[in-house]
């Protein structure tokens, strides 16, 4: 259960921040569409709505999902770099899983959002001045601060961890690409 939950582990937040770090996860940010575009090559709509684990998300709304938590990092980069520790607005993600645009959209929309949205984050991260990844946000509901710097190893993670649930259950299945 946990391997199939947490196919690459659970998030562990980074002891300490270095250049290397940094350009690590922006090099994952940047594969992130590109490896979701994978994902979904050559899926039928019985494929889609298949769960990555039992009881778990279908495809379809794993690749929703991605969309709607990376369209929230972005508005909550540009809150942080332009307001003094904003709080942010948390989201019911499981709530949104079952919206009708996850159900009646196809993925590949949420993919263009996908590429549409990192690269504009990743032209801020790229451009930003060394003090820009100290700058914060509060998340109320984890009652938290976040550095710009750890919602970067954040999200590098969280990309990760959901295209491993699709490319692990299509090797279980034996869906080739
Ligand atoms: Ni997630």
């Amino acid at each position: 259960m946990e391997e199939l939950k947490y196919p690459i582990g659970r998030y562990t937040k980074p002891t300490g921040v270095t250049p290397h770090d940094i350009k690590g996860w922006i090099s994952a940010l940047k594969a992130l569409p590109l490896w979701m575009d994978a994902c979904i090559e050559n899926l039928d709509v019985y494929q889609l709505e298949t769960p990555y684990r039992d009881g778990g998300w279908t495809i379809q709304q794993v690749v929703h999902h991605v969309a709607d938590s990376h369209m929230n990092a972005y508005i909550r980069l540009k809150l942080a770099l332009t307001e003094d520790a904003p709080t942010i607005t948390p989201y019911k993600e499981e709530l949104w899983a079952e919206m009708v645009d996850t159900k009646i959209t196809p993925v590949n929309i949420s993919v263009t959002l996908l590429h549409a949205v990192h690269r504009r984050m990743i032209d801020i991260l790229e451009h930003m001045k060394d003090e820009d990844w100290e700058r914060t946000y509060y998340h109320p509901q984890y009652q938290k601060t976040f550095p710009v710097w750890e919602m970067a190893a954040l999200y590098a993670w969280h990309g990760r961890h959901h295209t491993e649930h699709i490319r692990r259950l299509r090797e279980r299945m034996g869906w080739g690409y």
